[in-house]
């Protein structure tokens, strides 16, 4: 009998097998429908630049992300990284043009393992429809390798003009405070939309945020597509958020009965009851070492990435080295802390839980919230 390669059932199981992401090649964020990335500080007005990034914040970049690869080896984890490849190749299609392409810093928000299978994405904006080819190769070598690992493509949406919502970008807030609990965001419903980075995994329950990057059918897809197997797909949402993107700021599950949970961005009213239900504890993270204006000039992420953390284990988190006050709260829950620098990567998209994808983690499907009134696929 082979022992299986691919295989990661929840975000908190002994991680045995990660790929953690690379900056080479990197450009900026694009202006696109999907996108409106902006400067933070003191630059804030001037325009965001394009094409590749400078080779020293890659360089940067690159050191942490090496350092967080060496902390995990050190610990007995397989680490793999992408091939290096040039972003900076415009991408047209017969439905759109993109002046140039992003990178693979964060295959977290491309990639979803759910037990034996690698789930590709169908992603959101347009820099990064082709961000899954830096990934073939590995995915490709699990598959030869590992004969019940199971590949999925999700269906890519066109990224044309009508697939996003015009004027989103510039609703004025309190617009976007009336609306908030209608869930619309930049993409509209018309299509199947969704990042990986929006799924958290609990075994036998998996979360979807619904959001900028994941619309509804996004999360009905994956409904469609995972419950036959007998797992269960929870759309959740997060109404304070007025751009939500990637819940792995939000709502980051540690271990069996505990949630570390963003202070600013309580959980639509009713949605914790599957959580209180099953005797699972929700524990909001302090508040970050940085304010949102604090954060790296070209970050386009918010100052929560302080609670983008990657599990080792139940009872071993990677956390980011200044984040002081949440190395304080995990110690007080039992768990060991381990700490890399890593606000380089944070303007390469995201911090520890988003670098990352984990391949393997010790451990089966397990069933973690069994008491629910669950309403399963409904057409
Ligand atoms: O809160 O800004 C960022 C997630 C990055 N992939 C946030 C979410």
């Amino acid at each position: 009998m082979t022992t299986a390669l691919v295989s990661s059932w929840n975000e908190w199981d002994p991680l045995e097998e990660v790929v953690v992401g690379d900056p080479t090649g990197a450009c900026y964020d694009v202006t696109e429908p999907g996108h409106r990335p902006k400067r933070r500080g003191p630059r804030r007005d001037l325009p965001f630049p394009r094409g590749p990034k400078p080779a020293d914040a890659i360089a940067r970049a690159r050191a942490e992300l090496d350092g967080l690869a060496a902390l995990l080896e050190a610990r007995g984890v397989t680490v793999r990284r992408p091939a290096p490849r040039d972003f900076s190749p415009a991408v047209r299609t017969p439905d759109f043009t993109v002046e140039h392409q992003y990178g693979v810093a964060c295959p977290r928000d491309v990639l979803l393992t759910v037990g034996p299978e690698i789930i590709e994405a169908t992603m959101s904006r347009r820099a990064r429809y082709f961000e899954h080819l830096a990934y073939r190769p590995l995915i490709l070598d699990y598959w030869r390798r590992d004969p019940r690992m199971v590949w999925t493509v999700a269906p890519k949406p066109t990224m044309a003009d009508c697939m996003y919502r015009p004027g989103f970008w510039d609703w004025p807030l309190e617009e976007r405070h009336r609306r908030m609990h209608d869930y619309e965001f930049c993409i509209t419903q018309d299509e199947v939309v969704f990042d990986a980075a929006d799924v958290m995994r609990l075994g036998r329950d998996l979360l979807v945020q619904e959001s900028m990057t994941t619309n509804r059918l996004g999360i009905h897809w994956l409904k469609r597509h995972l419950e036959p197997r007998g797992l269960r797909v929870h759309s959740v949402h997060f109404p304070l958020d007025h751009f939500p993107s990637h819940i792995d700021c939000t709502f980051v599950p540690l271990r069996p009965g505990l949630v570390l949970t963003n202070p600013d961005r309580p959980l639509q009213r009713g949605e914790e009851r599957l959580f209180l239900d099953n005797g699972w504890q929700l524990v909001d993270a302090p508040l970050p070492s940085l304010s949102n204006e604090e954060m790296p000039e070209f970050c386009q992420s918010s100052r929560w990435l302080s609670m983008n953390v990657l599990s080792l284990s139940p009872r071993t988190v990677v956390c980011e080295s200044a984040e002081h006050a949440l190395h304080e709260l995990l110690d007080g829950l039992g768990f060991e802390v381990l700490v890399v620098p890593f606000r380089h990567v944070y303007a390469f998209g995201g911090s520890l839980h988003c670098a990352t994808w984990d391949v393997r983690r010790a451990g089966e499907s397990g069933d973690h919230l069994p008491r629910q009134s669950y309403a399963p696929l409904d057409g």
